[in-house]
């Protein structure tokens, strides 16, 4: 179970760990921490479970400062992709890829439940890109993609786009190390899912608006949206686009390309 979120993250399916973690060898004992996470345990208080979520995410806060350590040695840009299922996380990463693959290096991080469909659609692109199937677990977590980096061995100075589990709950609580949370959210899931889901839009430092090519047919409020990702987080950016039919998407390459430049800044 995961216990910070209570939808339930099974451990007994097969992960990719068959990779020895880059960072240090407490991993078992990761593992057997996250059996012990049982929401409705009975038997366990609630203070018992408040300090087993305190736990959980201080174990992630560990990871997640050793990924963000590994990416500032390498001058790296790493984000990390959030929204509901099928906002259209991959469709913008293949297109975004297929403007911006000649001129930098890309690499990826994929996670989803089950299947490896996301990763081969980036590998069709010609960058290399890494599954992670959580099995019943509903996030990645900074552990998991600590492994990860070390399969891929992303370039120096290259970008890494990591997309998260499709859900607007529970990737909001775990830190992967990524410069900014990016929320995706299309036209067609309604203009008020930042009041309801507020916690993902307060960590994000930037939402996309995807889908502005169905925006005819529907009778979305962008104004409105846009005022209620502010009410939630009065930094956050906002930036509207098609992923398929590339209106708007010249903004978000500028984003990407400055963000990736602070990155380089600072390294040298
Ligand atoms: N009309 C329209 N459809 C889009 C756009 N972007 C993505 N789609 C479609 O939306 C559907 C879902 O897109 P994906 O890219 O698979 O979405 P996702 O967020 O990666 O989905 P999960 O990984 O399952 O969470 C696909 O049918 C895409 O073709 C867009 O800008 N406009
Ligand atoms: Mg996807």
């Amino acid at each position: 179970m995961c216990g910070v979120c209570g939808c339930g993250e099974g451990h007994s399916h097969s992960h990719d760990h068959d990779h020895e973690h880059p960072h240090d060898h407490e991993h078992h004992d990761h593992h057997h921490d996250h059996d012990a996470e049982h929401t409705h345990a009975p038997g366990l208080s609630q203070a018992r479970m408040v300090q087993i979520e305190q736990d959980i995410l201080a174990k992630n806060n560990r990871y997640a400062a050793e990924n963000r350590r590994y990416f500032g040695e390498r001058g790296m840009l790493a984000l990390n992709l959030v929204s509901s299922p099928g906002s259209g996380k991959t469709t913008l990463l293949t297109e975004t890829i297929a403007r911006l693959k000649d001129e930098l290096d890309i690499a990826v991080i994929e996670g989803d439940q089950q299947t490896a469909r996301d990763a081969e659609r980036i590998r069709a692109t010609g960058v290399p890109a890494l599954q992670i199937n959580t099995g019943k677990g509903c996030h990645l977590d900074a552990h998991r993609v600590g492994h990860a980096l070390e399969t891929l061995q992303p370039k120096d100075h290259s970008l890494l786009f990591i997309e998260n589990v499709g859900n607007l709950v529970c990737p909001s609580s775990f830190d992967l190390g990524e410069a900014h949370k990016v929320v995706i959210l299309s036209v067609t899931e309604g203009e008020d899912k930042p009041i309801k889901y507020p916690d993902m839009f307060h960590a994000a430092d930037l939402m996309i608006l995807n889908k502005t090519d169905l925006l005819p047919y529907l009778d979305f409020d962008s104004e409105q949206c846009i005022q209620y990702a502010k009410q939630v987080n009065p930094r956050i950016k906002i930036l509207s686009l098609s992923a398929k039919t590339g209106e708007g998407m010249d903004s978000w390459l500028r984003w990407l390309k400055a963000e990736l430049e602070l990155q380089r800044i600072d390294y040298a």
